[in-house]
């Protein structure tokens, strides 16, 4: 008889017709396989053996450089079941939709089988999924970000329990690619494409978009969020939850060298992405970091932003369209070093500044998480870390102050349905627009997120130990349009606010908005910031949250009657509060 595996790899197998099917063990050898197989094919080579030892650059399609939300789909059985900030397909079309597409895609081609687990391999919060895929780009980089192969079949066994996914590169065409969610079926199913979010099946599309419905339906939550310790003097470390839209500094604040490690002050990274949460029976919300892996952003990414990646990039590490030196080193847009002559750029051509960066703005490195010199030596604990902080931001540059404390829960997760951020020139070429992305979930939310917020609603009512809520904001600006907080190491001060209010001290005055710290609250000692910097960082302006209350009371109606009423009466009170600060 066979396992509920065999008979839906069978089922696939009769729909794309490979010529072999390998079901991936994730050994050494299989890894060294699949790269050999990636060099043969052309887009990837070996990295300078002596300098980057097992490091390998990939070129995908330059069609298919970044995840793709206008094609990413819920497919719920009703559509308001997805709600107004995803794009929906009825499931029946959409199966058909890609039964069709994936008739015969592997013909000629080898179906790989990859069984692999999110999370720590024994922790009860973990999850099982299986990806079939017909790249070897895709196996290389899922034994790096999750806990690929053996493990996996052993913690399957021949159960049924496991999450899908289906992957077919097809002709990588952009006409032909779609990521496709079922979420009452918990399936995935992807084609097209052969990048990151679209294809590493088991970060954004099971870990955010299916795992936030499981979580919603067993009562745990399943966040785009960082997960950090931050280690005080007396060795006692406190974790904290992140959540930041893209290109707010997630991984560098998650593996942050602390600027107060000379008073004691340490940060230890749990994870840089996501965070599956589940309450504890000690109360505490208990965090595991579902991945193995960093998929980081190379551009910008150096010596000084993030000293611990660029350790750990050093060996068994996959790069994705970075540029390449004569001595066969990657290279990219923010890596500290100046760029030597031959570079080869990230389509394989000789490099041409007038022509643009090196390397593609969305270049990657994936590298195994245990590699970084701040890997917390709780990471892979089952149990998870007890959260005692939850952090929203963005990047604001006149409105927030640098933090501020929510009143209680409810009060907090207003601020994380209304959180935003303001467009750089590198993200899209329109400055400061404003896109209101709550808690980070907007593009990762595999539900009608007027419910995601009544889950959070919920949660917060359920766990004992409920963590504080923070808003950060590391980008405001004077009025000349220079940052007023240097960020990176420095943010430290910050967490260590944060860590204060938590143990209930660290001083404070009240605001309409929360919490926000008085001037002497924070630790600023040996940190040079411009005359008057502190009182603009810490400024709570009326004015400019007059148009913010016009903003955000617009965007909740988009979810109308779905939306919790306790989200319109926190905007309520907050008008109030203005209200009542301003002299008449
Ligand atoms: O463009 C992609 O496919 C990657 S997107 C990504 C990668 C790592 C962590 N977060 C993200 C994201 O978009 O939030
Ligand atoms: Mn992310």
């Amino acid at each position: 008889m066979s396992t509920p595996l065999e008979s839906w790899v069978e089922k696939n197998a009769r729909l794309m017709k490979p010529e072999r099917i390998v079901f991936c063990d994730g050994s050494e050898e299989e890894n060294q396989r699949m790269f050999a197989e990636m060099v043969r094919e052309g887009d990837t080579l070996e990295l300078n053996p002596k300098t980057y030892p097992n490091c390998y650059l990939h070129r995908s399609n330059p069609n298919d450089v970044a995840r793709t939300e206008q094609v990413t789909f819920i497919c719920s059985e009703k559509r308001e079941d997805a709600g107004p900030t995803n794009n929906w397909m009825a499931p029946e079309e959409a199966k058909q939709k890609m039964s069709a597409l994936c008739d015969g895609a592997m013909r000629g081609r080898t179906m790989y089988v990859v069984p692999y687990i999110m999370g720590p391999a024994r922790s009860p919060i973990s999850k099982v999924g299986v990806e079939i895929t017909d790249s070897a780009y895709v196996v290389a980089s899922m034994r790096i970000m999750s806990r690929m192969g053996k493990v996996a079949m052993e913690r399957l066994g021949s159960s049924a329990e496991f999450v899908p996914g289906l992957h077919a590169l097809l002709d990588v065409n952009p006409e032909r690619r779609f990521v496709m969610h079922f979420p009452e079926e918990k399936l995935i199913w992807s084609v097209g494409s052969g990048y990151g979010g679209n294809a590493l099946l088991g970060k954004k599309c099971l870990a955010l978009r299916i795992a936030s419905v499981m979580a919603r339906e067993q009562g745990w939550m399943a966040e785009h969020m960082l997960i950090l310790g931050l280690e005080a003097p007396d060795g006692k470390v406190t974790y904290m939850a992140a959540a930041f839209p893209s290109a707010c500094g997630k991984t560098n604040l998650a593996m942050m060298v602390s600027a107060l490690e000379g008073q004691g002050y340490r940060v230890w990274t749990v994870g840089d992405d996501i965070a599956w949460m589940q309450i504890g029976a000690d109360g505490y919300l208990r965090a595991i970091n579902p991945e193995a892996g960093f998929f980081g952003v190379a551009p910008g990414t150096g010596k000084h932003t993030n000293p611990n990646v660029m350790d750990a990039i050093r060996k068994n590490s996959l790069f994705t369209n970075v540029a390449l030196t004569p001595e066969r080193e990657p290279w990219w847009e923010g890596i500290e070093s100046a760029p030597p002559a031959g570079m080869i750029d990230w389509k394989g051509k000789t490099w041409d500044p007038a022509q643009g960066p090196a390397a593609h703005p969305n270049s990657r490195y994936t590298v195994p998480a245990q590699q970084a010199p701040s890997i917390s030596p709780k990471w892979e604990d089952p149990a998870g870390v007890p959260i005692s902080a939850f952090i929203f931001g963005g990047r604001r540059a006149r409105m927030a102050p640098l933090v501020y404390e929510s009143f209680d829960w409810q009060h907090g997760v207003f601020v994380g349905a209304t959180m935003a951020s303001e467009t750089t020139a590198a993200a899209t070429g329109a400055v400061g627009v404003v896109r209101r992305d709550p808690m980070a979930m907007l593009p990762f939310c595999g539900y009608n997120m007027a419910d995601y917020f009544g889950h959070w609603l919920e949660m917060g009512k359920r766990i004992p130990h409920a963590p504080k809520i923070f808003h950060v904001n590391w980008f405001r600006r004077d009025t000349s349009g220079k940052f007023l907080w240097p960020g990176f190491g420095e943010n430290v001060r910050v967490l260590k606010w944060i860590l204060e209010r938590v143990e209930g001290r660290g001083e404070a005055q009240e605001t309409p908005i929360g919490y926000v710290p008085t001037k002497g609250g924070l630790t600023l000692d040996g940190l040079a910031l411009a005359p008057g910097a502190v009182d603009d960082l810490l400024r709570v302006n009326a004015a400019d949250w007059e148009p913010e209350l016009a903003d955000t009371r617009q965007f909740l109606e988009k979810f109308g009657e779905r939306l919790p009423k306790e989200l319109l009466e926190e905007h309520h009170k907050l008008a109030q509060r203005f209200q009542r600060s301003v002299p008449a």
